[in-house]
């Protein structure tokens, strides 16, 4: 039974953060309300010294209203008692990106391959999410596998995101 209880979600089982140290390109996404990343996103997650998890991430994006450029982001990760759900704060190399301090779940990865990231900004007063972005990960530019896509398609199901992703191009955009 679906209920898109966000308390409800299913995340990764014993979610091991070194695993999933690395690079990971975005290749597909369901947009937040308001600003977000465009396209050519990739996103680089390490440890650091005290263990915690830090990110880079990079997209094209456009802000006031016709400036195209590449957004240079970084976050770092507070962990809580599960181990796959962490609060992430996030910033912009420069100053007019966006900054904010979020849910940031994984739901589902084998590490090698692929994961799906999923973040409810604002939860409902009937405990469905009002306002998530979530990103499907590959391991590849070149996209998953067909049995990856499988796994993600009944994961965006269960996330009650089901039509609602789209594609996301890589053209070098921000590789320059
Ligand atoms: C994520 C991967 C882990 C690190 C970070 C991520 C999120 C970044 C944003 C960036 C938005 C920027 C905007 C700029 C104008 C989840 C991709 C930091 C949400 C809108």
């Amino acid at each position: 039974a679906q209920n898109c209880q966000v308390a409800n979600i299913q995340v990764m089982q014993n979610f091991d953060k070194t695993r999933y140290a690395g690079t990971w390109y975005a290749v597909a996404k369901k947009d937040p309300h308001g600003l977000f990343l465009l396209d050519n996103i990739v996103a680089n997650f390490f440890i650091n010294e005290e263990g915690h998890m830090n990110a880079t991430a990079e997209g094209r994006v456009i802000i006031l209203n016709n400036w195209e450029l590449c957004a240079h982001m970084f976050g770092t990760f507070e962990d809580t008692p599960d181990p796959a759900k962490f609060k992430m704060r996030y910033w912009g190399v420069a100053s007019y990106l966006q900054t904010g301090y979020e849910d940031h779940w994984v739901i589902d990865t084998d590490y090698d391959n692929y994961a799906v990231h999923y973040s409810c900004r604002h939860v409902d007063d009937d405990g469905t999410c009002l306002d998530s972005y979530s990103l499907i990960f590959s391991r590849h530019l070149s996209g998953l596998r067909a049995v990856d896509q499988r796994i993600v398609q009944m994961k965006k199901t269960e996330l009650c995101l089901q039509g609602k992703y789209r594609p996301i191009v890589h053209t070098g955009f921000c590789s320059t």
